[in-house]
């Protein structure tokens, strides 16, 4: 068993979370944030036997779309010095992170 954790955009989270219950996987969905941007992410935990890792990535890539990001510079006031960036900055934001990662055990009570 493998457990599938997919950081993706707000914006993808429906339509991905629709596509993997349509396909019989099970799902949770977290609220999160990244560390870069510092703004909201979705993340998914997608717990599933070996075989059907592929089918999850598959899909997890249809249903994910690369976007431009601008980030604004922010004021290091009261905030880290080291992460200021003077000028605005365009990032690359991935359709999906994802991570897959051996499940030693499972247990469902
Ligand atoms: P953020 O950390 O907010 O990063 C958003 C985007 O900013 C990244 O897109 C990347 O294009 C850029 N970026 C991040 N750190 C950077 C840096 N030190 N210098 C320059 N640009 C930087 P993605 O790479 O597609 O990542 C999207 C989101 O996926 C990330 O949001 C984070 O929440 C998660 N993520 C990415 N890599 C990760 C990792 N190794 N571990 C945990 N989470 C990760």
């Amino acid at each position: 068993m493998k457990l599938i954790i997919a950081v993706v955009q707000d914006q993808d989270s429906n339509r991905l979370l629709k596509t993997l219950t349509d396909h019989n996987f099970r799902v949770t969905k977290l609220a999160s944030s990244g560390g870069f941007l510092k703004s909201g992410n979705t993340t998914f935990m997608i717990g599933t036997e070996d075989i059907r890792v592929d089918k999850a990535l598959q899909l997890i890539k249809e249903n994910g779309e690369s976007r431009d990001q601008l980030v604004a510079p922010v004021s290091p006031m009261g905030g880290n010095a080291d992460s200021y960036v003077p000028y605005p900055v365009q990032v690359k934001v991935g359709g999906a992170t994802v991570f897959v990662v051996p499940v030693e055990q499972f247990h469902h009570f």
